[in-house]
């Protein structure tokens, strides 16, 4: 199903029962109203849902894998998304917020929660069994952020504010890691912090002084995983970008992404001339640039080739020349950094990351 409206006013806007238990139901770009917008007992695969005014829960899903993304539930006096023991979800790039008083998730079933807000609502995450697995999400200004009665939890690179009943209950600071909690205060424990992540007015991202930027483990370490943030201005922001210009692309702490564009910036508008030798891009007065060159097979986010500033001749510092051509079967790769004298640019974006710039990057 795809671009309806459910609207229930009261009552259950789709109830999924299938024969085939394990295939999942597809519902995708639909705007749903009712006491329930989902019930499921078997399998789903929900996208671009928009979940509005429910008043028992979004999502209720008693049996089945559930995978769940790009989809919001607001508003309304129930719970945003119940999951019954042996019942399994994984949500992720998602919004839950203003719920008078439901919790956003109350989980007894496995859940993974990856890029995820929930805020302004009568609790964040419920964990009244099996398993929580939270990663790279901002819960902030609910009644509470996580609290388990029982199951198991672990939670990383999440960023918990200004829940009045505590950012976590039942969960002690050795299962959290890069995450930023204070009550309890989990500074000093795997890499937590406890700040003011300093949001931007109106909005979770967070501002260009948060501490919360660039508090991560080695990106090496995360291998570009997850590959995108929780979008709202930015559809498809890689999730590993490099904020403070260390040539590191450290993952930020919630489930945004700052998207900083840092001086010089990347080149632009490069194009090979009909010699097939002559590289060109668009030059801006007062840099210089770099060159990299490499097997193409090995162009990795922490692989970018050697650095070859031979190739760009002094005069012409907008192109490079190069006439020494691959092996039989092989090809080169080209990358192209501006440096104005402080620091050297970006090496532009691979798949799900800034590619890493640093010495401790460059594995040739
Ligand atoms: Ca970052
Ligand atoms: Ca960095």
């Amino acid at each position: 199903m795809d671009g309806n409206l459910g609207a229930a006013a009261t009552g259950i806007a789709f109830d999924l029962r299938s024969s085939f238990a394990t295939t999942p139901i597809q519902i995708s770009n639909v705007t749903l109203y009712g006491d329930v917008g989902v019930h499921a007992l078997v399998a789903s695969d929900l996208r671009d849902l928009n979940v509005a005014d429910v008043t028992a829960a979004g999502l209720d899903l008693d049996g089945g894998a559930h995978f769940v993304t790009l989809s919001r539930i607001a508003g309304g006096s129930g719970d945003g998304v119940e999951l019954a023991a042996g019942a399994s979800l994984h949500l992720t790039r998602s919004k839950i917020e203003h719920l008078a008083a439901g919790r956003g998730v109350v989980v007894s079933g496995d859940a993974v929660l990856e890029n995820v807000l929930i805020a302004d609502t009568g609790g964040a995450v419920d964990v009244q069994g099996g398993t929580l697995t939270l990663r790279h999400s901002t819960f902030a200004d609910s009644a509470f952020g996580v609290a388990r009665a029982a199951g198991t939890v672990s939670v990383a690179h999440t960023l918990f504010w200004n829940n009045a009943g505590g950012d976590l209950t039942g969960v002690g600071c050795s299962a959290v890691s890069w995450s930023n909690a204070c009550s309890p205060d989990c500074s000093g424990v795997n890499g937590n912090l406890c700040v003011d992540p300093q949001f931007e007015t109106g909005s979770y991202e967070l501002r260009a002084n948060s501490p919360a930027l660039d508090h991560g483990p080695d990106p090496i370490a995360m291998a570009g995983h997850p590959c995108y943030d929780l979008p709202d201005a930015l559809p498809n922001g890689p999730r590993l970008r490099d904020h403070d210009g260390d040539g590191l692309p450290h993952v930020d702490i919630g489930a945004y992404e700052r998207d900083t564009i840092l001086s010089p910036p990347e080149v632009q508008d490069l194009v090979w001339d009909e010699d097939r030798e002559t590289l060109r891009w668009s030059e801006q007065p007062g840099l210089l640039y770099h060159a990299y060159r490499g097997d193409v097979t090995a162009l990795a986010f922490d692989s970018f080739g050697v650095r070859h500033d031979e190739l760009i001749p002094g005069p012409v510092p907008n192109s490079l020349r190069d006439t020494d051509p691959p092996a039989a079967g092989a090809a080169w790769f080209y990358l192209v950094t501006a440096d104005d004298g402080v620091r050297e640019g970006t090496l532009g974006n691979a798949t799900c990351t800034e590619r890493c710039n640093a010495a401790a990057c460059h594995q040739p």
